[in-house]
């Protein structure tokens, strides 16, 4: 039984020998995570002050100063849906709100101005009227 005790003992030793240097490591990886965190954080609570675009000039205004539509396009690679998504991000970080939208196997981006409801391809900034926002 003493046998027992001791070698539980030097376990339980080589254990904490073992487990806190990790420790350290991990909070320091985790004061390092909140730092990051807190900038994006930040970033995203900045650009969370969001609205749709107010004309369909504003729109193409902005469209015209993003160069979403300049990276190459690679089929399988960079396509229609990386094109959206990244319009997608770059106008929610701008502080406007679009949509990303698959028809078939083509993914475009959306918009609401006014009553109005817009398409946009992002691949060559092209907007297109849709309809009224209740059709
Ligand atoms: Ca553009």
């Amino acid at each position: 039984m003493k046998y027992v005790a001791l070698i539980s003992s030097i376990l339980l030793v080589i254990c904490l020998a073992i487990l806190v240097p990790q420790n350290r490591s991990l909070t320091q990886e985790n004061i390092e995570l909140r730092e990051q965190f807190a900038g994006i954080s930040q970033a995203w609570s900045g650009a969370a002050d969001v609205r749709e675009f107010s004309s369909v000039e504003e729109l193409k205004e902005w469209l015209a100063q993003d160069d979403t539509d300049e990276i190459p396009f690679v089929e399988g690679t960079f396509d229609c849906d990386d094109f959206a998504r990244t319009l997608f991000y770059r106008a929610f970080y701008d502080g406007y709100i679009i949509g990303y939208y698959t028809h078939g196997t083509h993914a475009r981006n959306i918009c609401f101005i006014g009553e109005d409801f817009y398409s946009i391809e992002p691949s060559y900034d092209g907007v297109y009227y849709l309809g009224k926002t209740w059709e």
